[in-house]
């Protein structure tokens, strides 16, 4: 069962600039960064808050890392703004099953790594209305690393 939104994937160009901007406008820290080299970017977790699920919700700011990924491509096409939605889920597994049984794409056969250490995946942006959908599951303990 999807019970939050996990969190928003928001394309840039210049990461710390991004960071900058959110943290001088609105006060947003960032809670956790990382490099994930399978995905091709450098992203920064902005903490919105916690969630009744016992999750929370993030800003996910992502800077491509190379030319080939997805982040890279669709900067090229758009420019800079909002690149997928993620909802959040207890377990991703039985949650993509169930929607790829509906007939919506399912990007991945097996969910992979996402931001600390959660498992994500992606349902097709062409079957669900235009918007690039992830599903995650949050790692059992959330450890942040600056
Ligand atoms: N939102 C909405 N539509 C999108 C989109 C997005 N983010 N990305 C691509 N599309 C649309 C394109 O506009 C294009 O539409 P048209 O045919 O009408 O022009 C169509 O989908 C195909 O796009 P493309 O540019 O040819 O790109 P690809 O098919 O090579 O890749 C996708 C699209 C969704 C399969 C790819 O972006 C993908 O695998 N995404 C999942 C992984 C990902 O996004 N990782 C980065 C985030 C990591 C994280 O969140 O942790
Ligand atoms: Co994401």
């Amino acid at each position: 069962m999807l019970t939050r939104i996990d969190h928003i994937g928001i394309a840039c160009f210049d990461l710390d600039r991004t960071v900058e901007f959110y943290r001088a406008t609105y006060g947003f820290e960032v809670y956790h960064s990382e490099v994930n080299e399978e995905q091709g970017v450098r992203e920064a977790m902005l903490k919105i808050n916690e969630t009744s699920d016992g999750g929370a919700s993030y800003l996910q700011l992502l800077e491509p890392t190379r030319p080939d990924s997805a982040v890279a491509k669709w900067l090229d096409k758009n420019g800079e703004g909002v690149h997928h939605i993620a909802f959040g889920t207890a377990d991703v597994d039985a949650d993509a099953a169930g929607i790829k049984d509906k007939g919506v794409r399912v990007l991945y056969e097996e969910p992979r790594r996402g931001s600390m250490g959660s498992r994500i995946t992606f349902l097709h942006p062409k079957d669900c209305h235009g918007v690039l959908t992830e599903l995650v599951t949050s790692a059992p303990v959330e450890s942040p690393e600056h």
